[in-house]
């Protein structure tokens, strides 16, 4: 089988946690760390590049020692240096390395002074109060370490968004062949386009539930059965998603996909609000007088009790049944409503591919226009650009539009924000730029005051456009910046800059509950894709569903405009 470029980066990570845990020189485990990150997101497969002779050092960060060990994975599947860092350190130590405020000093401590070899472990000794006996930790250090065990053992459970589709998809389809099913369709979190998913959800109307059912346990991608009847079978795919089938009679689908939706808290106040009127409501219909009386669409159950339609996107009883009762949901954003996407990188910094390559995926994908927003300096790993650097790729942008026919390139940066909150390019040739990203990349460990002020004077700059992943979170990996989003908020409206809505699967920031806050103080936001190549531009459409979460219209996203009218309104007085 040929090597996926995830398990090359998978061995090192592996590789750079072992190192840390060993006590390697800094820059030694964070070469394997960023080599691991960068395979990750290359869609051409690395066995290709290897067996074409291409020269694997002109990726960025890979030297000659990485792209030998690079050759050593694709020949043999394995790394003779892991296997050798394996033997000398236990291979749960690297859990601990999840576990928030434990870095890898104190991992390779808690190891040698209490024999911890993994996260139970390690959960054990903090519950039996062995840690808080050891010099320097202390019972609040012993009671932060539980809670963060608990956090990671949450996280580790839930699915990107974009991953779960990628899963649920051909599993529907393989659903879909058996020729037995009238409807099918995921339901759940899926549905409501949460970031994250638990599972997956999947309602099939059909008269024949044994065969779908037998289809499902048949389907390849299925590692094991957690149980299978004719209603409901739960499976398990490769990759540890697990699936909920369920089956239920064509003329109760609507109240089944509403049922199974959720949030379970919509479900409840829908629910309440049914008996308060004489119904009765469960997966089955809506019932009164032992009548059912609608069942086979969520718009004749949602009618019948006087409410509008709800959006899946809204169903987190966070006000949406009270507007629906007013007939007053706003009008949500849509994701042919996109004009612009405003943040993307090419192969001048960490980018795959050209700018060309970009901007003509852009444009298949309906964008009408696009900003190119490479690196500044201060992202020293990817050779962030200079004044000249920006010039260069200036003419490049110039020549294109001259030449490509239905999509204009803007000139942008994603300018980092220092430490002082000083911006990492000076104004003149800040000056030069359509569109100015600024974000925090670096020295995010400051208290919320501290980070408030940071943002806000760099937001003070009248060349600064959008603030980028404002909250800088990866999910399941690195949680929010924290600041007085309030105080943003406010500085946003009065000086006319936006809030990036980021709509890389880990990145979906800002969160929904953040927008839907922001927005009710008048704030306004761009979706972009921030894609690194080709492949990632798509993403964008995550984006949107994030918007449509936080309640927002098409009047509060700028690069629903068209491009003149997007102009005027991203200028700053
Ligand atoms: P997840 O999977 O954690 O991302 O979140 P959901 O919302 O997909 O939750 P899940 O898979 O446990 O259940 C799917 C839907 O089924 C849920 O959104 C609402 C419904 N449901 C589940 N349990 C209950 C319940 O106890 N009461 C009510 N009313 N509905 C429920
Ligand atoms: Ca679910
Ligand atoms: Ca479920
Ligand atoms: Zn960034």
């Amino acid at each position: 089988m040929p090597v996926a470029n995830e398990h090359i980066a998978d061995i090192f990570r592996r590789v750079s946690d072992l190192l840390e845990i060993k006590g390697a020189n800094f820059y030694r485990v964070r070469a394997y760390r960023q080599a691991g990150r960068l395979i990750a997101q290359l869609d051409e497969p690395i066995v290709n590049m290897v067996e074409e002779g291409e020269d694997l050092t002109r990726l960025n960060g890979i030297g000659d020692d990485l792209a030998g060990k690079i050759a050593e994975i694709v020949q043999t599947g394995s790394l003779d240096q892991l296997k050798r860092l394996e033997a000398e350190v236990p291979a749960g130590l690297t859990e601990l390395l999840e576990v928030p405020g434990l870095g890898a000093k104190r991992a390779a401590e808690l190891h040698k002074r209490l024999g911890v070899e993994d996260l139970d472990g390690l959960r054990a000794a903090a519950v039996a109060g062995r840690i808080q006996d050891l010099k320097g930790y202390g019972a609040k250090t012993e009671q932060k370490i539980l809670k963060g065990i608990k956090e990671v053992k949450e996280r580790d459970k839930r699915f990107l968004l974009s991953k779960a589709d990628a899963l649920a998809r051909p599993f529907l389809l393989h659903l879909d062949k058996t020729g037995k099913a009238e409807g099918l369709r995921l339901a759940g979190s899926h549905r409501r386009r949460k970031a994250t998913v638990g599972d997956i959800d999947i309602i099939a109307t059909s008269n024949d539930g044994a065969a779908i059912m037998d289809a499902a346990v048949g389907y390849d991608g299925v590692e094991e059965v957690v149980q299978k009847g004719e209603k409901r079978t739960t499976v398990r795919l490769k990759g540890g998603l697990q699936v909920d089938i369920r089956v239920v009679p064509p003329e109760a689908f609507g109240s089944a996909l509403l049922y199974f939706t959720g949030a379970k808290e919509h479900n409840i106040a829908l629910r309440r609000r049914a008996i308060r009127q004489g119904y009765s409501l469960n997966e089955y219909g809506l019932h009164k007088d032992g009548e059912t009386v609608a069942a086979e669409t969520e718009e004749g159950i949602y009618g019948r009790l006087g409410l509008q339609w709800v959006p899946p996107e809204l169903r987190e009883d966070a006000g949406e049944l009270e507007a629906a009762a007013d007939h007053a949901l706003p009008e949500l954003v849509a994701h042919d409503d996109l004009r612009g996407d405003l943040h993307m990188h090419t192969e001048r910094t960490d980018g795959r591919d050209s700018l060309r390559e970009m901007a003509e995926r852009a444009r298949e994908l309906g964008r009408e226009y696009i900003a190119i927003t490479d690196h500044s300096k201060r992202v020293t790993m990817v050779k962030g650009l200079d004044t000249d650097g920006y010039a260069e790729q200036w003419e490049e942008v110039d020549a294109l539009n001259d030449e490509l026919d239905g999509i204009t390139i803007l000139k942008g940066a994603e300018v980092d924000i220092l430490k002082d909150g000083s911006l990492d390019l000076d104004d003149k040739t800040l000056e030069g730029f359509d569109v100015v990203v600024c974000s925090v990349h670096y020295d995010r460990d400051m208290d919320s005051d501290q980070m408030t002020e940071r943002i806000l004077k760099a937001m003070a700059n009248p060349n600064a456009n959008i603030l980028g992943h404002p909250r800088g979170r990866r999910l399941g990996r690195r949680g929010p910046l924290r600041f007085d989003i309030d105080r943003l908020a406010e500085a946003s409206v009065e000086q006319g800059w936006f809030f990036e809505i980021d709509a890389q699967p880990e990145r979906m920031d800002l969160p929904d509950e953040d927008a839907r806050h922001v927005k009710s103080a008048g704030a306004r936001f761009v979706v972009s894709s921030d894609a690194h190549n080709t492949g990632m531009l798509g993403h964008i459409d995550n984006g949107v569903d994030l918007a449509r979460r936080a309640w927002l219209t098409k009047d509060d996203i700028l690069d629903t405009l068209p491009l003149d009218k997007f102009q005027d309104a991203i200028k700053r007085e």
